[in-house]
């Protein structure tokens, strides 16, 4: 009976650990009078592909659904290699603008959201370091 107790309080421990490294990596940053999410769906990110979704609220708290939102992501230039620069579409599902990265290596790359709603254009920008 006490084993049973042992292994069930071993098990839970384990789910704990593995939900929270389910958990996304996620930031949230303002950009003018607008709130931004940003969720990626690997934490800590990693090399190859990365599910990114962006939700944005407006200053009364409204959800925001008539924004473009494009994403610029690279790394600088460092020694044997060239700066890098990429950039990608999103696509509004549900509550937020989902799109995806693709890391080609690991270490420190930045990510500027660029969010253009009513004539105006505002960048989050984004340190992440890639694993
Ligand atoms: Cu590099």
């Amino acid at each position: 009976m006490k084993r049973v107790t042992v292994f069930l309080a071993i098990v839970a421990l384990l789910a704990c650990c593995i939900s929270a490294y389910a958990k996304d990596y996620e930031i949230s940053k303002k950009a003018g009078d607008l709130s931004v999410q940003v969720n990626i769906d690997k934490n800590p990110p990693v090399t190859g592909i990365n599910k990114i979704a962006v939700a944005i609220k407006d200053a009364s708290g409204k959800t925001v659904k008539d924004a473009a939102v494009a994403i610029d992501y690279g790394m600088p230039a460092m020694p044997g290699m060239g700066a890098m620069n990429y950039k990608t579409a999103t696509a509004l599902k549900g509550e937020s603008y989902q799109g995806k990265l693709d890391f080609s290596m690991s270490g420190p790359w930045f990510i500027n959201i660029k969010i253009k709603r009513d004539g105006k254009a505002q960048t989050v920008k984004l340190n992440v370091d890639i694993k």
